[in-house]
């Protein structure tokens, strides 16, 4: 058992134990939930920061739990990674004989009938965690990171997200190491041994929580401070820790913290509850952040921020990642989830609160436009591929597999769907009621929509549904009208497509909000023949198919449906390219005449591809030029609106388009031929724009002047597209010209895509300028993987080799092998496999020690069966390597087998 406990210190692969213990990796499945044998109601931490060997001495006031079915006398406790020193049972310390361990857990026999106290003493190895989950060192700096099962590797614990306790924390550890002691809550005493070079911090949170919401913190951190006083007249403290020499990159994240706390009081009526709220930043972090209770912790990248080193979308991803983790205070924190499988119940409300604080605080219609196309493009091929799974899974391997997209942002469109359904103003009275009936609670899905139906008097049985059944449905629509009766018939039908495990789909209960536009543009009144009128241009199907009959309709219409993307469904409607360019010029909805663009584009990048494919060349693409240029020119809709206009759709977006039998190569050279073809025919409609968009005087991060950066980036970048040397040059004279980070990334990002001179100077200039800023070369890796050279792959895998990247570094591995396989399609996919291979050696690599990232790399895969037959078998040969290593880690094991199934 010693030796087990030796090397389990030394190693942080803790999944690899569990298949050494099991064999195979278990199934946790939904149906079997049952309460906690047992609770805590306190813990009290004394824990003793040191780089190899932490100790943790942790008291727990435990109790049988009322709710349980039964009785046990054994308490079960979890636990990962930790070195058993010794345990107390009130009071009492109990022999080897009184305890039996496994590599994932501690049983104590005989436990007494009623409360009892537990004493336990653990140590832990923070240098030796490459897992980063748990305690951790990143830069001599120790944190946490809990959720999901993080605290069990600190020490023995009750680790389900139904445990809630009060925590008090005491930090020792030499004052010069770790200057800074912080953990949840308030702060309560502080003092030192001066004989030691010790010093010590308690703190002490009142607000029961699960041991997921658990952090400390420990190390040579700077302090930036500032306060907020909430709406019932509290002073709140807000202090963010940064490595010294970063004090001055903290002035966004600060100002949208509180701009967080405001929104939330006056769009939710919540407020801030402790003294204190607190953000450290740390270069190694698995996620964007984490919403620990008063002490998030964040990756450094969403907090430091200058205009010469973050560009307008990092401070934009700065403003709406601080805004998400303090909403979460509320959404997650206060009420938190009963277990794994209820996860979307705080993630997808707390996604759909950060969206909504961003449209008020920015563009409604361009936050819509980015959400929807970050749903598109991560979610729906999540939702048509093996990794298919409901916003609430029935069941998981490894549940950190499953902070995807579907619990996020599938799970936020059901919230906004509500909202759709129900109004606003009804749906803040709904959330008031489950804050009131569920303050302190770890609730469910059933939770959140009884108090919904309840407040609204909405029937949502039906729309249930959407949790538990996977895939995006497929709505098929058309319009016919009948002059002399005056009528519009809109036929409506919904399929559901199978997925892994769900072969037969039911109708789904599917809001769509739309519009009738009259011969001059404008809204035609909407009466249904059943009703005499609808709300808000809101129709509700509900069957596989459903004819809704219009009334009065003077004239024939052109259908707007979809408005606002009013759910996440894969829409198809009978428009002629007509329909198309009177939509992008008429349509009331922003969200609708964009997405006629994106729909008319598509027409022109499919039919281009199949062209290409059998070497033929594609027809003219002027009607779609001209159709954005009466768009481009109409001065009344925001810069940063009708830069959404002008990108055309994605790689990714034509590939989805086809479906199958892809060929990556030929989507580019149509996207390529597209862009030119733009460029030709507005030319100098988009030198207009760039020039007359140059935003004067001092760089600020607000929406108005990225805005105006967004259209005149876009510009350039469309007006380099023919390759026209004078267009080139320009871009190089922007490069040079550019006085914040926004402007040099936006022309290195065209230069990465040609060969000689002016790309690799500046690549080589951008270098020398930034080689010590960690953040902004992790930008320079990033955008050499996205090339669309022939011989990316071999780039890449010599920068992997550069000093300044590294397999345990998170943030580079995503930025160069992440950015390679996600943001990079022909290279990825080459024909020869390269990609494959490239990203394969990678992931295998890191899986042996950190299994959330190697199982997140392998995502990249998930389209695999898409692709034309040859890369098909590629890509398989080098997912098949993968599957038949021995000691994957329980991460990999699931996404791989899951996605060669
Ligand atoms: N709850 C965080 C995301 C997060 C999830 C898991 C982590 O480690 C496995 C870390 C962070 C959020 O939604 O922001
Ligand atoms: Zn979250």
């Amino acid at each position: 058992m010693e030796t087990g406990s030796k090397q389990r210190l030394h190693t942080n692969n803790s999944a690899l134990y569990y298949l050494m213990d099991d064999l195979s990796p278990q199934t946790i499945y939904l149906k079997d939930y049952t309460p906690s044998d047992y609770l805590i109601d306190t813990v009290s931490l004394d824990v003793n920061l040191h780089p190899t060997a932490t100790r943790v001495r942790s008291r727990l006031e435990v109790r049988p739990n009322p709710a349980a079915a039964r009785r046990p006398s054994t308490l079960v406790l979890d636990g990962e990674a930790l070195k058993l020193d010794e345990v107390y049972l009130d009071g009492r310390k109990l022999s080897v004989s009184g305890y039996t361990r496994t590599e994932n857990d501690l049983t104590i026999h005989s436990v007494p009938d009623g409360p009892f106290e537990l004493e336990i003493t653990t140590y832990c190895n923070p240098e030796a965690n490459k897992a980063l989950s748990g305690l951790y060192r990143t830069r001599d700096i120790f944190c946490t990171q809990c959720e999901a099962q993080g605290f069990r590797r600190i020490t023995y614990f009750l680790d389900r997200p139904d445990v809630l306790a009060r925590y008090t924390t005491r930090l020792q550890a030499d004052k010069e190491m770790a200057p800074v002691l912080l953990a949840n809550g308030n702060l309560i005493e502080t003092g030192q041994n001066d004989h030691s070079g010790t010093h010590f911090a308690v703190w002490e949170d009142p607000h029961p929580k699960p041991g997921y919401l658990f952090a400390m913190v420990g190390g040579a951190l700077v302090r930036v401070a500032d306060t907020f006083t909430t709406l019932s007249g509290r002073k709140v403290d807000l202090h963010i820790y940064v490595e010294p020499g970063e004090e001055n990159r903290c002035a966004w994240a600060m100002e949208s913290l509180k701009r967080s706390m405001k929104w939330d009081e006056e769009r939710f009526g919540r407020e801030y509850d402790l003294d204190m709220f607190m953000i450290v930043a740390v270069s190694d972090f698995n996620m964007g952040a984490m919403e620990n209770k008063g002490l998030n912790v964040f990756n450094d990248k969403l907090i430091l921020a200058r205009p010469e080193t973050a560009t307008d979308a990092d401070y934009a991803a700065i403003e709406a990642v601080i805004a998400h983790e303090y909403f979460h205070n509320w959404t997650g924190n206060r009420v938190t989830c009963r277990d794994w499988f209820q996860l979307c119940l705080k993630e997808g409300l707390t996604v759909y609160r950060d969206q909504e604080f961003t449209s008020d605080l920015r563009s409604r219609a361009v936050e819509r436009i980015s959400d929807v196309r970050m749903l598109k493009t991560h979610q729906f091929p999540e939702d048509g591929g093996p990794l298919a799974h409901p916003v609430r899974p029935q069941s998981y391997i490894e549940i950190n597999n499953f902070y995807t997209a579907t619990v996020y942002e599938k799970g936020a469109e059901l919230c906004r769907m509500i909202e759709t359904m129900v109004g606003r103003k009804s749906f803040r009275a709904a959330m008031d009621l489950y804050f009131e009936r569920h303050d302190g609670d770890a609730a469910t899905v059933e939770d959140f929509i009884a108090c919904i139906a309840e407040a609204t008097q909405t029937d949502l049985d039906q729309f249930m549904r959407w949790y538990s059944q996977a895939g995006t449905p497929e709505i098929v629509a058309s319009l016919s009208y009948n002059a002399r009766d005056k009528v519009a018939d809109l036929s409506i039908s919904q399929v559901t497509p199978a997925t892994p495990g769900q072969t037969k789909k039911q109708p789904l209960h599917i809001p769509i909000k739309l519009g009738l536009l009259g011969p001059n543009g404008d809204d035609l009144p909407l009466r249904l023949e059943d009703e005499s009128n609808i709300t808000n241009g809101l129709i509700h199907l509900r069957d596989a198919e459903q004819t809704f009959r219009f009334t009065d309709v003077s004239s024939p219409p052109v259908p707007s449906l979809l408005r606002g993307f009013s759910a996440p469904v894969k829409l198809t409607v009978n428009l002629s390219e007509r329909d198309l360019e009177f939509l992008m010029a008429n349509d009331s909805d922003l969200f609708n005449r964009w997405q006629a663009g994106q729909s008319y584009a598509l027409r022109f990048l499919t039919s281009a591809t199949a062209a290409f494919r059998k070497g033929e060349e594609p027809a003219a693409a002027s009607a779609y030029a001209s159709a954005l240029a009466a768009t481009l020119r109409d001065e009344t809709l925001e810069p940063a609106y009708r830069a959404e206009v002008l990108k055309l759709p994605s790689e990714t977006d034509v590939a989805r388009e086809i479906g199958s039998n892809i060929d990556p190569d030929s989507i580019h050279r149509a996207r390529e031929w597209l862009r030119a073809e733009v460029s030709r025919e507005l030319h100098s409609d988009l030198v207009g724009l760039y020039e007359i968009n140059a935003a004067p005087g001092p760089y600020s991060p607000e929406a108005e002047d990225a805005g105006k950066r967004a259209l005149r980036n876009t510009a350039l970048s469309l007006l380099a597209a023919t390759g026209d040397e004078r267009d080139v040059m320009r871009v190089s004279a922007h490069y040079d010209t550019a006085k914040n980070m926004t402007d040099k990334i936006a022309s290195l990002a065209v230069l990465t895509h040609l060969e000689g001179k002016p790309s690799e100077s500046a690549f080589d200039d951008f270098f020398e300028q930034w080689k010590d800023d960690h953040l902004v070369i992790d930008k320079w890796f990033a955008l050499q993987a996205m090339s669309s050279h022939g011989a990316a792959p071999e780039r890449v895998e010599t920068l992997s080799k550069h000093p300044l990247f590294s397999l345990k570094a998170p943030n580079k591995v995503r930025a160069l092998i992440g950015a390679f396989a996600n943001m990079n399609p022909t290279g990825f996919n080459r024909a020869d496999g390269a990609g494959y291979k490239l990203v394969a050696d990678a992931v295998l690599e890191i899986d042996t020690f950190n299994p959330q990232i190697s199982a997140r790399l392998l995502g990249a895969f998930k389209s695999w069966r898409m692709l034309e037959p040859a890369r098909q078998e590629k890509a398989e040969t080098a997912l098949k390597r993968i599957s038949l290593y021995d000691n994957l880690s329980r991460d990999l094991f699931e996404i791989v087998t899951k996605t060669l199934d």
